[in-house]
């Protein structure tokens, strides 16, 4: 009896067991047979820093690789600033100068009324989230009361030398809630040394350490490229890598822009960007110059400069020539007034509000980020001609995004293959497109266009290439009861992080 008990249950066993091993076969069948669900990259992880390629890559890697490269959470953070101030003030202010020559008399700074929350205030109200303060234009006068030279407003009237306008900027932007960059300009007309390569690279490090140990935190210094020497003036052979050394040292999360390796110059000062604007860039690196890798935090290979003011930097057929890729994302610079230092001249001629407006859709709304010049004037502050456009084009920004027609408008972890769909209750009427990728798992979309349903067909309303970060495009009005963002080219799928739809 317990025998054939112990059979039938035996038998049972291997009858379960039978079923258990054509389920797991059939399984494996499945899996091995069906195509893959997403078009996801599942070979190369997304990462910041370089990558390279190598010569046996084929074309399929090389985009795999490119649509995996991802900003350090450093550029991520920068990125997300989208709207940054640039004040240039100095002896050029008081001039009337744009390039001071080196030799004038430094008692003339002199400003008065000086009130770095005053500038604070603008900005922060303005919707800018950073200051970058020209701490030392080409003149070569100092900001601040440097030890390495006697340039400085130390030799000033302003609060008989005893005033440093770099420390007055870094806290006001503490108080109010905004980062702090500085501009040293790398060309020096005031120093005789300028030119002895060794002695002048030396001062140049001596300065940025200066401004790097003194002020708290720096979240940009800014590398300007300009140098008037000309072909019969001074020769100085900018010790680079030795500079970027300094930075990564003492502030190893400041980024490092223009003649840096981690924000590029867009290429123009008119505050318009490019129509195709990739973050992703080819061979940037070389060997003489450092990157920081924040996720690995290792030093890298870096930057080289070379000519950032073709139209399409990182398309296919530059990519496929490329020997390494890394995240470089661009920066739009140019000032409110003509010049970049104040003159009084120039009231009249302060950027209208709606300018200021269409130069936000062409340098944010075409993935960059907007670093506006915004120049106090001889008395110390900003002028009220600047105040009044910076607040109206504040004001328009807002009405313009107050309300977005699609409600869920964010779409995290839902790889895009080819389209995203919006349908509505009503007719609806908008003007204002606005796209985001999630840049945290790469830049990916080369091509798009957006669709609206008439009621009977879809039509076509608004088209683009690059999106990045930040995508924003003005149609005419346009009414419909839904709407399609379809991805006509992209590296793999396209991950959208917001897509809103609004009415100017
Ligand atoms: C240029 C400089 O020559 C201008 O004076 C200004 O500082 C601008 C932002 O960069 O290269």
């Amino acid at each position: 009896m317990s025998l054939n008990r112990d059979k039938l249950i035996d038998r049972y066993m291997i009858l379960v067991m039978k079923q258990i091993a054509t389920f797991v076969v059939l399984l494996v069948l499945f899996l091995l047979t069906t195509p893959a669900i997403s078009q996801q990259f599942a070979g190369e992880p997304a990462k910041p820093g370089l990558i390279r390629i190598n010569n046996t890559d084929t074309p399929s890697q090389i985009i795999e690789k490119a649509a995996n490269v991802v900003p350090t959470n450093e550029q991520l953070d920068w990125e997300q600033m989208e709207l940054i101030a640039f004040t240039h003030f100095g002896l050029n202010t008081f001039t009337g100068n744009e390039w001071g020559e080196g030799n004038e008399d430094p008692e003339m700074f002199n400003p008065v009324e000086f009130d770095a929350d005053q500038w604070a205030k603008v900005i922060r109200d303005a919707g800018m989230k950073m200051i970058i303060l020209t701490a030392r234009h080409h003149d070569g006068f100092c900001l601040w009361p440097s030890n390495f030279t006697d340039y400085t407003v130390a030799k000033s009237k302003w609060k008989e030398g005893k005033g440093d306008v770099v420390k007055a900027v870094s806290e006001a932007c503490h108080k109010y809630g905004l980062k702090f960059g500085v501009y040293l300009s790398p060309w020096n007309r005031h120093e005789s040394f300028y030119g002895d390569s060794p002695r002048y690279n030396e001062f140049f490090r001596n300065q940025l350490r200066e401004l790097l140990t003194r002020y708290g935190k720096i979240t940009e210094v800014w590398f300007d490229g300009a140098c008037g020497e000309g072909p019969n003036g001074k020769k100085q052979i900018y010790d680079w890598s030795s500079y970027y050394k300094v930075v990564r040292e003492l502030q190893p999360e400041c980024l490092i822009a223009v003649m840096g390796p981690d924000i590029r110059w867009v290429g123009t000062e008119s505050g318009f960007g490019r129509e195709t604007e990739w973050s992703v860039l080819p061979d940037i690196a070389n060997n003489d110059s450092i990157r920081n890798n924040s996720a690995t935090g290792q030093m890298e290979e870096g930057f080289v400069a070379r000519n950032f003011m073709e139209q399409d930097l990182g398309g296919r057929d530059k990519i496929m020539k490329a020997k390494n890729l890394c995240w470089y994302p661009s920066e739009t610079d140019v000032s409110i007034r003509p010049g970049w230092f104040y003159h009084k001249k120039e009231d009249s001629l302060v950027k209208t509000p709606d300018e200021l407006v269409d130069i936000y859709f062409n340098s944010l709304g075409r993935n960059s980020v907007l670093l506006l010049n915004i120049p106090p004037n001889k008395e110390g502050l900003i002028q009220q001609e600047d105040i009044a456009s910076l607040m109206k084009m504040h004001e328009t920004l807002k009405r313009i995004f107050r309300r977005n027609f699609i409600h869920k408008h964010n779409f995290p972890d839902q790889p895009v293959i080819t389209e995203l769909n919006y349908s509505w209750n009503k007719r609806t009427r908008f003007n204002t497109i606005l796209l985001q990728e999630d840049i945290m798992k790469g830049q990916r979309i080369e091509k798009f266009h957006i669709d609206y349903w008439t009621g009977s067909e879809w039509k076509e309303c608004a088209s683009g290439t690059t999106v990045g970060y930040k995508r924003l495009l003005r149609i005419n009005d346009t009414e419909g009861t839904k709407i399609r963002l379809v991805i006509d080219a992209s590296r793999g799928s396209a991950n959208i992080k917001s897509f809103g739809v609004y009415k100017r």
